[in-house]
């Protein structure tokens, strides 16, 4: 089709609420493996933080033997690596829950990706010669503000696991796609933890604390649990790795086509392994057909892009459905796994249209 003779209207990112600034991604409209700048969606808690970038340093301490304060300049100069990861936001699809939670009502967007380039946590660790008692690694941001709920202020700090945090791919970025991290997404050092929802990549990096306990932030400890159950906290279990998933990108949401042959496609991700096989069905299930998947690239911490070539039988209106496998096994269920606050959604992505 000719398009020349349309305006060119340019994508852009759908706020959600702006105190904090929470805005996502026009998904169906990311075609490259690399989200731009301006259209990566934002998740923050608080205000974006005020940092002096002249003067910046990172201390590395708790129990380690030799406790560490670098400068930007020392961990630029240490062996770097690049790899391309997804971030998404375990509310990403909230607002598809039913019965409906609270939290911010994010549709299909809460995820993009692209290039990070960074030095491995565990070369800053092995310099600071972690004790044999490490259990966890906590990493504080610049961020701060009231929890009204406790009626206290914190910043955004989260721990990992000594063993995630010892994962030669779990990284402390300075370069996005090739240039320095752009400021509202974490300038100038950020988390990176691949194959984990996104709360784990720690924004604006103040400090790194080896700790021999568990670490009981609030955003642990009361935001990013799993509560499974309407009134009680039974059967809580944390938030970590990202559920098999996929979203359909074209055609979108209640388009109008014509009878014909239309490009179904979309992307789809995983925080186990790779995915393995799409599939989508036109005929609300009964059916199931295998979409062409693009091969995976690296180590699987990227989205791989599916299309499927469908040829409208006859007018009316479908229901398109997209449901991804991985290699470990694991596949999209037709229900979400309702929880209080809304997280992990990954039940079979849908949408409808109507062919004229
Ligand atoms: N310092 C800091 N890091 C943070 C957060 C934050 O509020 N402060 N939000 C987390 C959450 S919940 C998500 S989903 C991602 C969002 O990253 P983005 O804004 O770059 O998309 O950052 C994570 N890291
Ligand atoms: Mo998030």
């Amino acid at each position: 089709m000719n398009h020349s003779n349309h305006p060119k209207v340019k994508p852009y990112l759908l706020t959600r609420s702006l105190f904090p600034e929470n805005q996502e991604t026009p998904i169906q409209f990311i075609d490259p493996a690399i989200t731009p700048d301006k259209l990566f969606y934002r998740r923050n808690h608080f205000s974006y933080p005020a940092l002096s970038y002249s003067n910046y340093w990172l201390p590395i301490n708790g129990i380690v033997s030799k406790p560490l304060l670098l400068s930007k300049q020392e961990i630029l100069q240490l062996p770097s690596k690049t790899i391309q990861v997804v971030l998404e936001c375990s509310g990403d699809k909230r607002r598809f829950f039913e019965p409906k939670v609270f939290g911010e009502q994010w549709e299909k967007g809460a995820i993009s990706q692209g290039y990070w380039r960074g030095v491995p946590l565990r070369t800053l660790l092995e310099r600071s010669g972690i004790s044999e008692g490490a259990k966890e690694v906590v990493v504080e941001g610049y961020d701060f503000g009231e929890r009204t709920d406790l009626n206290k202020i914190f910043s955004y700090a989260r721990s990992l696991p000594i063993e995630k945090a010892l994962h030669p791919d779990t990284l402390i970025a300075y370069e996005y796609n090739g240039r320095p991290i752009p400021f509202k997404h974490g300038y100038p050092l950020r988390l990176i933890v691949p194959q984990w929802y996104a709360m784990a990549s720690v924004k604006w990096i103040k400090q790194i604390r080896v700790i021999d306990s568990t670490f009981k932030g609030p955003f642990q400890t009361i935001d990013y649990v799993y509560y499974p159950n309407k009134e009680t906290n039974q059967d809580a279990f944390p938030v970590t790795s990202i559920n098999v998933n996929s979203t359909i990108q074209k055609p979108l949401h209640m388009e109008i086509l014509n009878t014909g042959k239309h490009l179904i496609k979309g992307i789809a991700w995983t925080g186990n392994g790779f995915i393995s096989k799409v599939e989508i069905s036109v005929d609300r299930g009964s059916t199931w057909l295998l979409t062409t998947l693009e091969p995976v690239r690296q180590e699987g911490y990227g989205w791989q892009r599916w299309s499927y070539e469908w040829s409208v039988p006859k007018k009316g209106e479908y229901v398109i459905l997209s449901k991804a496998t991985d290699s470990t096994g694991r596949t999209q269920p037709a229900d979400p796994f309702w929880n209080r606050k809304g997280y992990g959604y990954n039940a079979i992505d849908q949408i409808k249209v109507k062919v004229e």
